[in-house]
């Protein structure tokens, strides 16, 4: 297993609620470290461009809307098999589906407002870090 970089965003309804810190944490004692963070509001632009994979697909403009509907905690997770080990943490899309204990099962409210982003593999991971962090 290799130390990987993957791009993980607390989303604006897990940031209203207030458990930045119980989420951070979760990567933290799962041997995950921060590496670079910040705030940010995101712009329309800047959602659309973010998921612009999913530009066709029906629940684009919801998923744009929800994403800028408030303040987001962009950041870098470092660690062994950082990619696959974020999306285990994070849960299923969907919340319902999302197994117990994972960030999903524990803060998401629905498909739509679930809590977190985590880059689904290292072409993606790379590209949502230069996104957001350039150097
Ligand atoms: P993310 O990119 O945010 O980490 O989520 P993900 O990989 O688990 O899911 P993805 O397929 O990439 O979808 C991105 C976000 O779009 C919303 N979505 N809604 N209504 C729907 O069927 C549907 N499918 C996806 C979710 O909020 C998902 O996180
Ligand atoms: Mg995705």
């Amino acid at each position: 297993m290799a130390v990987e970089r993957t791009l993980s965003i607390i989303k604006p309804d897990a940031v209203a609620k207030n458990v930045i810190g119980e989420i951070i944490s979760r990567f933290e004692k799962a041997g995950l470290k921060v590496v670079e963070a910040r705030m940010q509001q995101l712009s329309q632009a800047e959602a659309e461009g973010f998921y612009a994979v999913h530009k066709e697909r029906p629940f684009f403009n919801d998923l744009v809307k929800f994403m800028i509907s408030g303040p987001v905690f962009i950041q870098v997770l470092e660690g062994e098999n950082a990619i696959a080990k974020n999306r285990e943490l994070m849960g299923a899309t969907d919340p319902k589906k999302a197994d117990a204990g994972t960030i999903r099962a524990d803060f998401a409210d629905s498909i739509d407002a679930n809590a977190v982003h985590g880059s689904d593999a290292a072409d993606t991971a790379a590209n949502e870090i230069a996104y957001f962090f350039k150097k």
